[in-house]
């Protein structure tokens, strides 16, 4: 595992120097999710691809920015689900954007998740690695990234972080997400999945939802690369990850591109969550 987080924290210095400094403009290509990609997204998957060739423990990596999975060595041990460049059109407008990676062993439902890391582009440049614990290390400026603490969620927050258009919400969820307001609790919303669940988690907790709308009914964040990972970060940081009523972490993905409407908090706001939605 050691040298996997290794070849992410190289992917990650060359991945920040492109984006400082790579045009920004859109490919010709979109991906399996239908969304045009960037020159910077396949960039950054190139970049994380070359890293993890040189890693003879990662047997299979699928990437969002790939429709189908690549074998890179026969008799390694770790399946690896990555978004290279999560929220990559924010980076026109200068906000922070994340690469997020799942280490997965046999296979890719959420049980078979043995640690996740994901990488923050912004003011600074950060790296969380969830194995046991969730450690927060920065890059520093010899190059290195350096441990910064332990991050724990307290068992209520201040943040809420709502996502989806507003005019696809079902009623329920916007009772709920009401209500929390109604409480005192404060928007906090970029667009982007990293920077928006690395605030909850650094300011100690809240809650963030991507729910169910109208016109995606299953959501729109992909399981493999984007919800299991942030789930296992949320539930070793002593928060909770659930689709409304279950927790992520036990479904089951039939293609590794499938969604789920997704919520990730502290325990008492997830707490509010399943009691509005078990009425549904
Ligand atoms: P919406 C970025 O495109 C992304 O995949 C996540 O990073 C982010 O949480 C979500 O989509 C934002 O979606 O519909 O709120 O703009």
């Amino acid at each position: 595992m050691k040298e996997i987080i290794k070849a992410i924290e190289k992917a990650a210095k060359r991945i920040k120097k492109a984006i400082e400094f790579s045009d920004t403009g859109y490919s010709e290509h979109t991906n399996k999710t239908g969304d045009v990609q960037l020159k910077l997204d396949i960039a950054s998957d190139l970049i994380i691809e070359e890293e993890f060739k040189k890693v003879a423990s990662i047997k299979t990596i699928i990437s969002e920015e790939k429709e189908e999975a690549t074998l890179l060595h026969e008799s390694g041990r770790y399946i690896v689900g990555y978004d290279p460049l999560d929220g990559s059109s924010l980076i026109d407008v200068n906000l922070s954007v994340g690469s997020i990676f799942g280490i997965y062993e046999q296979g890719i439902n959420g049980s078979d998740l043995l640690g996740a890391i994901y990488i923050v582009y912004g003011p600074r440049t950060e790296m969380v690695v969830a194995l046991e614990g969730v450690t927060l290390y920065r890059l520093d400026e010899s190059g290195e990234f350096i441990k910064v603490k332990d991050i724990k969620l307290n068992q209520k927050g201040k943040i809420n972080a709502t996502g989806a258009t507003q005019k696809g919400w079902a009623a329920y969820h916007k009772k709920l997400v009401d209500a929390i307001f109604a409480d005192g609790y404060r928007l906090r919303y970029s667009g982007g999945m990293v920077p928006d669940l690395h605030q909850i988690l650094l300011k100690g907790g809240g809650l963030f939802s991507y729910p169910s709308t109208s016109d995606a009914p299953k959501g729109k964040l992909r399981l493999v690369f984007e919800v299991f990972p942030f789930a296992f970060v949320f539930e070793k940081a002593g928060g909770r990850a659930i689709d409304g009523k279950k927790n992520l972490l036990s479904l089951q993905p039939q293609h590794p591109h499938d969604t789920s409407p997704c919520f990730f908090g502290s325990n008492e706001e997830i707490g509010r969550v399943l009691d509005e939605y078990a009425r549904e």
